[in-house]
């Protein structure tokens, strides 16, 4: 993997030494007609974070997934629906906190493991990025993960360095590189969020975590949202290798 080339301690921001807590943790996440989920899902970044993570979701449902959120503390944002990437990318921008993890509100992602993010963005990462493929992925389509392995092989050709899983959607990330990159990709934004750090040398780690069967019925359609993110692969890649 790429390495930035400043010292860990002044690259995490901290301020020489000190170390982000959950205090410093924004967890964000688009919410669309997710009432089968959320509760899980914040209840478990509630117990996983003894209730310190700022929550934001962008949400565009039509179900009572908004109220459930702000009774669960929430920040909601209401955005009319227009896609994975517009929601995420406005969930992005929102969060407050120096270091931002995404999820899906959907409960596949495990919110046990945010204490290994942000154990990871302590250790120096600037990125790290949760592998599902890693594991097995058992509880994903095997469409879906078929797509996926293809997907990370051609972004591997592009990008020149190996990558396991570009569609994730639990990463955290320094905010620093949320704020350098101006980010163009809908349905493809979870592939943009990890090749274009990696392309420009940020300090990035894959790590392996569990997916579980998804709660609750997807907004990505396996035909049209693939080869959207077919294409934002090719797209982002080939921009990437041109900047150098
Ligand atoms: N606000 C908002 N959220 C969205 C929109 N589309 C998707 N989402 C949310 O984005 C997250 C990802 O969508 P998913 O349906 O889980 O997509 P996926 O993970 O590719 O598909 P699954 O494998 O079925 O989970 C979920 O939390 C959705 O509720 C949208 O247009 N607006
Ligand atoms: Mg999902």
């Amino acid at each position: 993997m790429s390495t930035l080339e400043t010292d860990a301690a002044d690259a995490n921001g901290t301020d020489g030494g000190g170390e982000y807590t959950f205090d410093d943790l924004s967890v964000v996440m688009g919410t669309y007609n997710e009432e089968a989920a959320i509760e899980t899902v914040l209840e478990d970044v509630e117990r996983v974070t003894d209730g310190r993570a700022e929550v934001v979701c962008v949400d565009g449902s039509d179900d009572r997934t908004p109220e459930i959120a702000e009774a669960h503390g929430a920040r909601v944002i209401r955005q009319e629906p227009q896609g994975y990437g517009v929601a995420v990318e406005a969930a992005l921008e929102a969060a407050s906190r120096e270091v931002v993890v995404t999820t899906d509100c959907d409960d596949t992602y495990p919110m046990e493991a945010l204490p290994a993010f942000l154990a990871a963005v302590n250790d120096g990462y600037d990125v790290v990025s949760g592998d599902r493929l890693y594991h097995g992925a058992e509880a994903m389509p095997a469409l879906n993960r078929l797509g996926n392995h293809a997907f990370a092989a051609v972004a591997s050709v592009l990008l020149g360095e190996r990558v396991h899983d570009t569609t994730t959607g639990m990463r955290a990330y320094r905010r620093e590189v949320i704020e350098a990159v101006d980010w163009t990709e809908n349905t493809g934004l979870s592939a943009e969020l990890l090749m274009r750090p990696l392309a420009r040398g940020y300090d990035v780690r894959e790590l392996p975590i569990e997916y579980a069967e998804r709660a609750g019925e997807t907004k990505l359609d396996p035909l049209t949202g693939g080869a959207e993110i077919a294409a934002s692969i090719l797209r982002v890649g080939v921009e990437e290798r041109f900047r150098r």
